[in-house]
């Protein structure tokens, strides 16, 4: 009772990111009927199977700004590295594309919040391009037409009662950082620090929930150890060097924010870490300390500093990397060591935790074997597998395993003492068409187990967001995948976005806060695992 208590006062001091309209009486008598403890339960009277969500959870849809916006050299804009990246090795890319016009949304931002307003979400997740509001990186030059596009975006969401939360950060550094060693060199957090300043003074008043960076497991590993730009491939050295750069320019953002820009405490600023789900292979204790190694190399790197009690690496990687490094013949492990001060700066600096969660994996011991070379999938040390009873999406990464959020939100539950949650992504690719069925049973069974994460085992998740509003430029993989509510048709000229199936879905679940009752016709789910 106490805990359900506490994790209501969390959750209903979030209620600014569902429309007022909405709010309204429902919101009110769903924080009295949540403080008489029956609140969760509100809509799940015995007789109907209907599963419904409590008036103040906020549904909304997702993008970032170098996979839609285009006008990649227009009105100033700098050059990024996925600009440089895309353009000087175009066969790297899977389907030889770039992004240079992507969908387009520079100049059809319009018509995309008339999208975003049709689907009855109370907010839209999207990404701010650093070299678009300074396009050498640095503050000393500011882009007034980067600026303005902005504001209008902001304004434009407004008026359709739709609230903005900006990620800082989706990948796209200004080249000209890069050109200093990007997030290896430890300036690169101060750079940011400037960069996110700029971001509350022109925009502080209007939005009240950031997300610094998104991913950095992915740009960091990815970007500085294997196929993403910048293309460093320093796996093991680099990969680290990012992290730590990233955590600091984190912490000393958050720390700014509170300090500066958000002294009453009405702003909500955090960072969107992804974690599929490590399932252990089997029962086994190596498999189970397997699968915990690897999600503490992929998630607790970024997650342990910044959500643990202690702060700081997590113990594990601390142990395998800096033995690694020693057999290996380095004078010093190869991750770097925070500062006491730093781990106290880091340490605590959120107001939520957001989670891009797509899919599961197995996980078993690797064998053992240290190589000469440097590698982070070396350090961790397991394997990742799929079942192949898995369903298949469109990614190859993707196996569509709707128990996999559920298990998620409860380890991140007990490993960092219930923070709450905006579950910043989840979604799925399969083919073109518009009648796509089974993006419905993918969001349908992975909101179900969101569902029961909350309403039964008590995890603070306060939002959902869709990725993405409509098919885009998936980086390496290019335009041949499709995660949209609204499938972009490449071969008009204007770009055209048409709602799927799954639109006017998602319009009911974000309108109603129910997910259809399906009890007496149940769907064809094409074999994925329902809870
Ligand atoms: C998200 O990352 C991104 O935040 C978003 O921009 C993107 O559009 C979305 O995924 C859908 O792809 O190709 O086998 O090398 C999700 C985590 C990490 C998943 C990198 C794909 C590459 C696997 N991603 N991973 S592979």
């Amino acid at each position: 009772m106490l805990l359900l208590l506490v994790s209501e006062a969390i959750s209903l001091s979030l209620l600014w990111l569902v429309p007022q309209r909405a709010v309204g009486k429902m919101g009110y008598w769903c924080a009295v009927l949540a403080v008489v403890g029956v609140g969760a339960y509100v809509n799940a009277s015995p007789k109907s199977a209907k599963i419904c969500f409590r008036k103040d959870f906020a549904f909304g849809v997702a993008t970032a700004a170098y996979q839609i916006e285009g006008a990649w050299n227009i009105s100033g804009k700098g050059e990024s590295i996925w600009d440089r990246y895309t353009h000087e090795h175009p066969d790297w890319v899977f389907d030889h594309k770039n992004a240079d016009v992507a969908t387009d949304s520079y100049h059809k931002y319009k018509e995309d919040v008339k999208l975003i307003g049709d689907l009855g979400v109370s907010y839209y997740r999207f990404s701010i391009s650093w070299s678009r509001i300074l396009p050498t990186g640095l503050s000393n030059q500011i882009n007034e037409d980067g600026l303005r596009y902005y504001k209008d975006l902001i304004t434009e969401l407004h008026q359709k009662d739709v609230q903005a939360l900006i990620t800082m950060y989706h990948w796209d550094l200004p080249q000209s950082l890069q050109d200093l060693g990007g997030w290896t060199n430890p300036i690169m957090a101060e750079y940011f620090v400037d960069y996110a300043r700029v971001l509350f003074r022109h925009f502080g008043d209007h939005v009240r929930a950031w997300v610094t960076f998104n991913e950095p497991l992915s740009f960091c590993q990815e970007g500085y150890g294997g196929q993403d730009a910048p293309g460093r491939r320093a796996s093991g050295v680099e990969d680290y060097m990012c992290a730590h750069t990233v955590l600091r320019a984190h912490g000393m953002v958050y720390r700014m924010y509170k300090e500066e820009f958000d002294r009453n405490n009405q702003g909500y600023i955090g960072i969107a870490l992804d974690m599929p789900w490590m399932e252990p292979y089997t029962t086994s204790s190596v498999d189970k300390v397997a699968a915990e190694t690897a999600r503490q190399f992929l998630f607790g790197w970024f997650a342990n500093p910044i959500f643990s009690k202690r702060g700081g690496y997590p113990p594990i990687m601390r142990r395998r990397i800096d033995v690694i490094s020693k057999r290996q013949g380095f004078f010093r492990s190869r991750l770097p060591t925070f500062t006491k001060e730093e781990v106290d700066m880091i340490r605590g600096s959120y107001d939520f935790l957001g989670l891009n969660h797509y899919t599961t994996n197995l996980v078993k011991p690797g064998d053992g074997r240290i190589t000469a070379k440097p590698s982070f999938y070396n350090d961790m040390g397991v394997k990742l597998i799929v079942s192949p009873e898995w369903p298949k999406s469109n990614s190859s990464w993707l196996r569509i395993v709707p128990w996999g959020l559920r298990k998620t939100l409860n380890w991140i539950r007990h490993t960092y003492d219930n923070p709450s949650v905006v579950i910043t992504e989840n979604g799925v690719s399969f083919e073109k068409g518009l009648k796509d069925r089974k993006r419905i049973n993918y969001i349908d069974s992975y909101l179900r187990s969101v569902h029961a994460a909350i309403y039964k085992d008590n995890c603070d998740v306060i939002a959902y967001t869709y990725w993405t509003l409509m098919d885009n430029f998936e980086w390496m993989r290019g335009f041949s995948e499709r995660f949209g509510l609204y499938e972009t048709n490449y071969s008009t000229p204007d770009l055209k976005r048409i709602p799927r199936l799954s639109a006017s879905y998602f319009e009911r679940v974000a309108r109603t806060g129910c997910l259809d009752d399906h009890s007496s016709s149940p769907r064809n789910y094409d074999g994925m695992v329902i809870l």
